[in-house]
């Protein structure tokens, strides 16, 4: 059976491209593929974490994970930093990526901003962390969303070089970014034209997997539209991307096709279809948040769940790392 890695970053405000862009995904994917869900924290404080929050996160994340259905028993969910082999490998991958490679990922360019030579080398160097993260368990398959493309490329790269310079073909797979869904990419509810994002300063730019109904309501209600109806058909949606976003958000969340739903309210005017997005948002969040929620006073079980996903995580780790440092020319006890 291919093995699927996947991770989500406990820094806070997890909201609904998390869910629709990875989790809800992952979820449907569980029956066909042995696979292993990360809580990556150590990816989080590549930008500065409180700790205490930090710690909430990770549980947070964890919680959003069994609520929404991925099975703890069949598969794996564990926080990165409890196996060690993340950041063992992720300094082997250090040495095998190149710096040109680096300056051409987008997302440090995006986070780092104007204010690049202030930036953590965690930020620089994340990529070849997420690298290891998928490699550390020779996973072949690797569900994200559309703005994680580039990275898995990196990864990809990253894989084929060392095998390459080790001389040890096929070592290491190629792995397959899975980028699927009606959801893909969903937009600030704010700006159609930015990703809705955990770190966007505008609570009113997502909905988190613990907004409650009405804040659900306020934030679609408040959503950026424009002055005309509803599209009638999928080319009257070029150059509308806030109506594109909030016609995929729906369509995703009632798993209905774009092309249905934007035939459900052609012509429409916003008011309706703002209250019925809402909805539909509330109705398939509201079970999975009432779980989460029960999940986060149950502090011990989730930490036990955590802590039993990286005991087997290291299982199926521990070899593949052994073979690297020997491939590498490191001794070992
Ligand atoms: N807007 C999105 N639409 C679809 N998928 C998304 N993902 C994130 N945002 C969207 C997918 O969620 C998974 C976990 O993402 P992450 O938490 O590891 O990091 P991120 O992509 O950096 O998330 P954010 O919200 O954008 O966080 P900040 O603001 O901290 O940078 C990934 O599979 C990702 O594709």
């Amino acid at each position: 059976m291919s093995r699927i890695f996947s991770g989500i970053q406990s820094t806070g405000n997890l909201h609904l491209g998390n869910y629709l862009g990875a989790v809800r995904n992952w979820v449907q994917l569980q029956d066909d593929y042995e696979c292993i869900f990360c809580v990556v924290d150590m990816h989080a404080i590549t930008v500065w974490q409180d700790p205490a929050a930090l710690k909430a996160s990770t549980r947070e994340v964890a919680a959003a994970m069994i609520a929404s259905g991925v099975d703890a028993k069949k598969h794996i969910i564990f926080n990165q930093s409890q196996v060690s082999g993340h950041a063992e490998l992720a300094w082997i991958f250090n040495c095998v990526a190149r710096l040109g490679w680096l300056n051409r990922m987008t997302q440090f360019k995006d986070k780092a901003g104007k204010n690049k030579e202030n930036a953590s080398v965690g930020l620089y160097a994340y990529p070849n962390l997420m690298a290891a993260d998928i490699l550390l368990y020779k996973a072949t398959h690797v569900p994200v969303g559309e703005d994680q493309k580039q990275h898995l490329e990196l990864a990809r790269d990253i894989a084929a070089k060392f095998n390459h310079d080790y001389g040890v073909e096929d070592f290491f797979p190629q792995p397959e970014p899975m980028i699927f869904g009606a959801a893909t990419r969903v937009m600030s509810l704010k700006d159609g034209t930015k990703k809705m994002s955990k770190s966007d300063p505008s609570e009113l730019s997502r909905i988190t997997m613990t907004d409650d109904a009405d804040t659900i309501a306020k934030k679609i209600r408040k959503a950026k539209t424009d002055t005309e109806p509803l599209p009638e058909t999928k080319d009257g949606m070029e150059g509308r991307p806030e109506v594109s976003n909030l016609l995929g958000i729906y369509a995703a969340l009632s798993d209905v096709s774009l092309e249905d739903t934007i035939a459900k309210f052609a012509g429409k005017g916003f008011g309706d279809f703002k209250k019925d997005l809402a909805d539909v948002a509330v109705e398939k969040l509201g079970p999975i948040q009432d779980e989460m929620r029960r999940l986060m006073d149950d502090q011990a079980y989730v930490d036990s769940v955590l802590r039993d996903g990286a005991e087997r995580a290291r299982a199926i780790s521990e070899p593949i790392l052994a073979e690297i440092k020997d491939t590498v020319g490191f001794l070992r006890p």
